[in-house]
């Protein structure tokens, strides 16, 4: 029996100030009638973009036992969705969880979360990267920024990359094993626009689309990105409509933002456009790729 509302495990952090994480995947997913259940990695006082001196508190030791009471409850997810992890050995549950809860049907979608603008997070080190390098061996769908993107392909970091290279990327990290790579936050070339990427390994296609450069950097834009991309598969939408469904809030939510002037590292104000997700897509600006 189809259950009334579909279902998503959400292997992420709470970081209880900055709007990321969590904190925004939850009113999202919940808004879009998606249920998350939470699998939290850490809690930490706010997230690690832009504030120092930030509590920490892993949660490694504890989420072994939170999965296995999962299990014995037999509870079944239509969506497994991980993003920030805090420690190497976080990297490995995520995979065990994926062994134990992933099938056919359910959908893996996996957000490399490790740095922005060419720039690792500072709780990023090298055995994380390899372990990530392995972990999207795992999933359906990957969702890395331009910056992860390099990371897990071992490359610079070059704004000025030509269409073809980008294309090279997506086919490399499907190979992989990703069956959908999506890189976000793609610096346009020839102009001030950003793009989305996406290579569909099966259908071998590629999909962009691409929006208006606007000097702003919230954090928390990537889990919000995912979120809504989720939540839009998991409404039957096909790919490039759930990528354009995401890029289109985002840059709702990046205009709601920007006239106001409070720190960006506050994260955009999700409050004021939450509602815009109930809209259907009203303008379809995705390409096809050749
Ligand atoms: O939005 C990604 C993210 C998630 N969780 C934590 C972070 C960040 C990005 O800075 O610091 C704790």
């Amino acid at each position: 029996m189809d259950k009334p509302v579909k279902r998503v495990a959400a292997i992420h952090d709470l970081s209880g100030f900055g709007r990321s994480s969590l904190s925004v995947i939850i009113p999202i997913l919940s808004t879009m009638k998606v249920q998350v259940c939470p699998v939290p990695t850490a809690v930490l006082s706010t997230h690690t973009g832009g504030f120092e001196g930030y509590s920490f508190v892993d949660l490694t030791d504890t989420m072994e036992d939170y999965i296995q009471h999962w299990k014995k409850l037999d509870i079944d997810f239509d969506c497994i969705y991980s993003g920030f992890l805090g420690s190497p050995k976080q990297i490995d549950i995520v995979s065990r969880f994926i062994d134990l809860f992933g099938n056919k049907e359910n959908l893996k979608v996996i957000d490399p979360v490790m740095g922005d603008n060419g720039q690792l997070y500072s709780t990023m080190n090298e055995e994380m990267i390899d372990k990530m390098k392995k972990l999207i061996k795992k999933a359906d769908i990957i969702t890395p920024n331009f910056t992860e993107a390099a990371y897990l392909l071992d490359e610079s970091y070059d704004t000025k990359m030509s269409e073809e290279m980008i294309k090279n990327w997506l086919v490399r990290l499907a190979d992989m094993g990703p069956k959908i790579v999506i890189i976000t936050s793609v610096p346009e070339k020839e102009c001030k626009n950003t793009s989305v990427i996406a290579y569909d390994r099966e259908g071998k296609k590629f999909w962009k689309v691409s929006c208006l450069y606007i000097p702003a950097h919230f954090p928390g834009t990537g889990d919000t990105f995912t979120s809504v991309l989720v939540g839009s598969l998991l409404q039957g939408d096909s790919l490039p409509v759930a990528m354009d469904r995401s890029v289109q809030f985002i840059i709702s939510a990046i205009r709601a933002s920007y006239g106001f002037d409070y720190p960006e590292r506050e994260g955009i104000l999700l409050e004021r456009v939450l509602e815009n997700l109930k809209l259907p897509v009203l303008v379809n600006s995705y390409e096809i790729l050749k």
